[in-house]
């Protein structure tokens, strides 16, 4: 198994936590560096496009978080071999990760400015994207997004959930998901009863 350091920010969400899951669900090994917000300007002169997550394989530094998750989900187990299954793996990563790219902007805004951008997402493309997540969802099952069982996907869509949820996006309100895409909200909390997610996050409880 190659030696694996993936940093990013210390907070239980954002785009680094569906790879932390997946390498703790698979039990491999890696350096989990976790940073606070002040130390980010120092880390992010040492990244190739001043972002994070990075991940370094063996001292190569390696970029782009869904690439990131791809790679430890086919170590773990967590990642389809059949391509179709990958795909639509593939397919829910993407559109999550859109979703985060339409959403980046608004952190540098504030007041008014980031009320009316957050605003416009919630009653525009927001819905949108979980209504088709919920619909994916449902049409295979109901439990997982691809292949039947646990995969990166529900890892992926399970952190945006509760990111969502979570009241710490402003203007966002906490019950969206709920109204326009309850069985996400279900699924999340399945996911998070999975014994190794449960085990996961009680190593962080105080
Ligand atoms: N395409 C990159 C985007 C990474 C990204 O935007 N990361 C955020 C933190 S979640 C960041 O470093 N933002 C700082 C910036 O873009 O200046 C990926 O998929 O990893």
């Amino acid at each position: 198994m190659p030696q694996l350091k993936l940093s990013y920010f210390d907070m239980h969400g954002g785009r680094a936590e569906p790879a932390r899951l997946a390498m703790a669900i698979g039990g491999i090994a890696f350096e989990d560096h976790r940073f606070a917000f002040p130390e980010f300007a120092e880390v992010r002169k040492t990244t190739p496009f001043g972002q994070v997550p990075v991940l370094h394989v063996d001292g190569t530094q390696v970029t782009q978080c869904d690439a990131i998750l791809r790679y430890v989900g086919k170590l773990a187990g967590l990642y389809p071999t059949d391509p179709l299954q990958a795909l639509l793996c593939d397919e829910v990563m993407y559109v999550v990760e859109e979703a985060g790219v339409k959403m980046g902007p608004t952190f540098r805004m504030t007041g008014d400015e980031q009320k009316a951008a957050r605003l416009a997402l919630v009653n525009g493309s927001m819905p949108q994207y979980l209504g088709w997540l919920q619909s994916q969802l449902l049409a295979h099952g109901g439990e997982y997004f691809a292949d039947g069982r646990l995969t990166v996907a529900d890892l992926k869509v399970f952190v945006d959930v509760r990111g969502l949820n979570s009241g710490r996006l402003d203007h966002v309100p906490t019950d969206l998901v709920e109204k326009v895409a309850p069985a996400l909200n279900t699924h999340m909390q399945r996911i998070a009863q999975t014994p190794a997610v449960a085990a996961y996050y009680a190593q962080f409880a105080a």
